[in-house]
């Protein structure tokens, strides 16, 4: 008999993920699952959107990385809880790692948990944690064709983030070429073009997260 090792630790780890997210439920905090390439500006993002939403929504944050803790640090200067998950190797972060970390969190003082993925186009998208929405970056200097190279997680993320607008011009970024192929994959996806460096475009971001939880909140959406 053949046996799909991977299936099987997929469907474990949705098991998991579905019973955080009946967790989160309970607790009505919007979870966001934050995913990109190493230094496409995921912390960078986190911290802009902390300094822009802290007034409306109690925020905290999960960083995953292989090893260290130097974004977490980033985060525990805004005085956000915060808990970092070493990876200790894996590439992504899954159901189980976000569980262990409930214990150091008061989610009934929670609106908003961020959860920063560790840095990979790959595998990240094929691990749930529980989250409400997946949101990916794709910052100018990588170059369009990544929809087409990484098809899965511009397939399973609801927002686009095309961030480093402002260096756009240096790397010749296309940006048509980009916004077609990532449309061609989902249909759905909404892209907003930023620069999380002159903060250009976050207000869209911002509106769109700050409408996501509060239709959360008030029992229109499901994760
Ligand atoms: N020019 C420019 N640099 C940026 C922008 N966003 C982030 N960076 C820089 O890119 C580097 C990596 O950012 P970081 O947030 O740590 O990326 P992460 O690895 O995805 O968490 C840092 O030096 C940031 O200051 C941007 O919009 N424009
Ligand atoms: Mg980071
Ligand atoms: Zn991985």
């Amino acid at each position: 008999m053949k046996i799909n090792v991977v299936t099987n630790i997929l469907d474990a780890n949705n098991r998991i993920a579905n019973e955080n997210r009946a967790f989160f439920d309970e607790k009505k905090v919007f979870v966001i699952n934050l995913m990109s390439s190493p230094g496409a500006g995921k912390t960078t993002l986190v911290e802009k959107t902390i300094l822009a939403l802290r007034e409306r929504f109690r925020i905290a944050v999960i960083e995953g990385d292989i090893q260290d803790s130097y974004d977490a640090e980033r985060i525990d200067k805004l005085n956000i809880p915060v808990v970092q998950i070493n990876t200790g190797g894996a590439c992504h972060l899954d159901g189980n790692m976000i569980k262990e970390t409930f214990a150091g969190f008061d989610f009934d003082n929670l609106d908003l948990l961020i959860t920063e993925n560790v840095g990979n186009l790959v595998c990240p998208a094929e691990f749930k944690i529980g989250e409400n929405a997946k949101i990916m970056i794709l910052s100018t200097p990588e170059g369009a064709d990544k929809p087409a190279k990484y098809p899965l997680m511009f397939g399973e993320s609801s927002v686009l983030l095309i961030n480093k607008i402002d260096l756009a011009p240096y790397v010749d970024f296309d940006f048509e070429k980009a916004r077609q192929s990532a449309h061609a994959i989902n249909p759905e996806l909404k892209i907003f073009e930023v620069s999380c460096k002159t903060d250009n475009g976050l207000k869209q971001w911002f509106a769109w997260l700050t409408a996501a939880i509060e239709s959360f909140q008030a029992g229109r959406e499901k994760g």
